[in-house]
């Protein structure tokens, strides 16, 4: 860091030393620090606008309480970048989410003044509750505060502790940080609420606020970049009694004129000329999938009118930008609500409807009930555009979509598709708004191979596998991005190669049929092996009665923390090379010891093979 641009900051090497500055000098902190934020993140790219809008509140929040006694808790993490330069780790800024470097959101084992791991949003409220009880109980003088979006708050989560908090008579404050944006605009009626709360009616009369009415003491709304009014209204807040919410209003992108002016795009950039604002662009290789699938969606809702997208406050991220253009009234952004936007499409299918809810693979964790409860056992045609399924890199062990087809595989009705390629994802998005009953296409961050996209739709065979490769000895049955994967592999070594396609239901067939020609089975996939579609062909082969040598592929039981999308396949062993060197070592292995064993006869139902 140069010691010339940052004078203070420089000297500042926790809150301790933040707190030894006279007040005066705060504002001058905070700009060193906004600057700083600029000049590093333009480097490598990562969370940047919501991080500028919470820089006078992260300086202001660790001058007045005790962090790390106190507990502070950021919401989601993606704007804590300015806490974490205050905290320790201005000079590992630059490496923020590049694999060794800086977790991208707060991470408890990185830091003691990461109160809580984040990364999904809005458990601020219930995590703060949590630790309120558990000072309480042990009789523990400590300060709760926690900090969360106006977009954050649209969760259900968020309200679930709302309603436990005013019920408690406990010492915790509420920042509700309002820039009156999500990734996109906040939508909603409690954002239209927040609205009106900052539009003068509050001031004329003393109004009661809904979290009056709820038991928390309602404060606000201040001004989130004036740190000496944040500082003064703190120490007021700090020696309260009870729940508190303060309300402060700030601007996503403060400070820096294109991210004040299109936040949307300033959520996350990558790397940009810091002076100019223009983004340094890396080489496109192609659409990603993401694109395939917005275009596809788009042609399939041309051709049918009932068909419509519902996304969980991703519009960007899931590729809806266009659609939501194209069709306004038959696009929803339902806030952060995961649970609820299975919810609501159920309901749209049961009155003839077919919605697609367009969601990563790690948020739909937070709808798994829903998955069972509302769509799948009722059987309702809901379409589920699982994006980011597998590893998804910067974002980290929160983000990565490892677990999607194992908690998806227990699930009856349930169809499961994995494309191989991005025509296939294209094809097989159709063929699930076609199949009547729920599906699932789940397809990874990022480009695929690269083939050529047919612009005709149509509609695979429900469990169909496709042989790729009729080789010798070993058969390798590869889901989606890894069928692509193992192409080489299986050149060079004369395996068998299956694109299986569907996860659920299987191709039990083809797999059976292929134990019976073949030494060895292997099974590829970007999701965990445990319980994983590997283990769904280990159950057909089990069932019925086959017993040969089956290695499955696949990421191991642990998380995978963040990186380049590279190196996390790498350390899952899921790039190629990792891929061929398990595989040939593994069958080379299994060569050795079927030498040293008598022969024996192996049962497949109904044939006989010798092994
Ligand atoms: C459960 C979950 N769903 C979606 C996201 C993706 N996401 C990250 S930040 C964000 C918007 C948060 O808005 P807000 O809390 O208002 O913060 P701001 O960025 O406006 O400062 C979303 C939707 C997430 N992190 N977690």
């Amino acid at each position: 860091m140069n010691a010339v641009n940052y004078p203070l900051l420089m000297r500042i090497d926790s809150p301790g030393d933040l707190r030894l500055l006279s007040p005066k000098l705060l504002e001058q902190v905070a700009s060193e620090l906004r600057s700083y934020l600029i000049d590093t993140v333009s480097q490598n790219g990562g969370h940047f606008a919501a991080g500028l809008g919470a820089v006078e509140l992260a300086v202001a929040l660790h001058y007045v309480y005790q962090t790390p006694h106190d507990r502070l808790l950021w919401d989601v993490g993606h704007q804590a970048y300015p806490h974490k330069v205050l905290t320790g780790r201005r000079e590992r800024l630059s490496g923020i989410k590049l694999r060794g470097g800086l977790a991208p959101f707060p991470a408890r084992y990185e830091s003691e003044y990461d109160a809580f791991g984040v990364g999904h949003s809005s458990t601020s409220l219930s995590a703060a509750l949590g630790m309120a009880i558990a000072a309480a109980r042990t009789a523990t003088a400590r300060r709760i505060v926690a900090v969360i979006g106006d977009g954050a708050m649209s969760a259900g989560i968020a309200f679930e502790a709302l309603n436990h908090i005013g019920s408690m008579d406990l010492d915790i404050l509420v920042v509700l940080n309002d820039n009156d944006m999500s990734i996109s605009e906040a939508t909603g009626a409690f954002s239209n609420y927040l609205a009106r709360l900052l539009s003068g009616e509050r001031e004329t009369a003393r109004v009661r606020t809904l979290f009056d009415d709820m038991g928390l003491n309602y404060a606000g709304p201040v001004d989130g970049h004036d740190v000496g009014g944040l500082v003064a209204t703190l120490k007021n807040l700090r020696e309260t009694r009870g729940p508190q919410l303060l309300h402060v209003v700030t601007t996503k992108g403060k400070g820096y004129g294109p991210a004040e002016a299109d936040p949307i795009t300033w959520h996350g950039p990558g790397p940009f000329d810091a002076r100019t604002g223009v983004a340094i662009k890396e080489n496109s290789a192609g659409p990603t999938y993401t694109q395939v699938f917005a275009q596809s969606l788009i042609d399939c809702a041309q051709r049918d009118e009932r068909v419509v997208a519902i996304t969980p406050a991703m519009r960007e991220g899931s590729g809806l930008v266009e659609f939501s253009r194209r069709f306004p009234l038959r696009y929803f952004d339902v806030g952060i609500a995961e649970q609820h936007a299975l919810t609501v499409a159920a309901g749209m299918a049961c009155d003839g409807l077919k919605p697609v809810v367009a969601i990563y693979s790690t948020f739909l964790q937070r709808a798994y009930d829903q998955l069972i409860h509302d769509v799948a056992l009722q059987n309702l045609p809901v379409v589920f555009a699982i994006d980011r399924a597998g590893l998804v890199g910067g974002d980290g062990a929160t983000h990565q979509g490892s677990f999607d087809l194992t908690y998806q595989r227990c699930i009856p009705n349930l169809v499961i598709m994995a494309p191989a390629d991005e025509n296939e994802c294209r094809q097989m998005l159709h063929t699930a708004l076609c199949c009547d009953r729920p599906a699932a296409v789940r397809y990874p961050r990022g480009t695929g191979p690269g083939v050529p996209i047919e612009s005709h739709l149509s509609i695979y065979s429900i469990g169909k596998a496709e042989l790729r490769r009729a080789g010798r000895g070993t058969a390798i049955l590869a889901f989606g991005s890894m069928v692509s994967a193992c192409q080489a592999l299986v050149e060079a070594h004369d395996m068998t190669l299956v694109n299986m396609r569907f996860v659920k239901p299987l191709d039990e067939e083809i797999v059976l049929t292929l134990a019976a020609n073949h030494d060895a089975l292997v099974t590829v996939e970007e999701n965990a092996i445990a319980g994983g579609a590997g283990s769904a062909i280990n159950e057909v082969l089990l069932a019925a009665g086959v017993q040969m040598p089956v290695l499955n592929c696949g990421i191991p039981d642990r998380f995978i923390e963040h990186g380049a999308r590279n190196d996390c396949l790498r350390d899952a062993g899921l790039d190629r090379e990792g891929l061929e060197r398990r595989i040939t070592r593994w069958c080379q292995a299994g060569a050795r010891s079927a030498r040293s064993r008598p022969p024996r006869t192996l049962h497949v139902i109904g044939r006989q093979i010798s092994s």
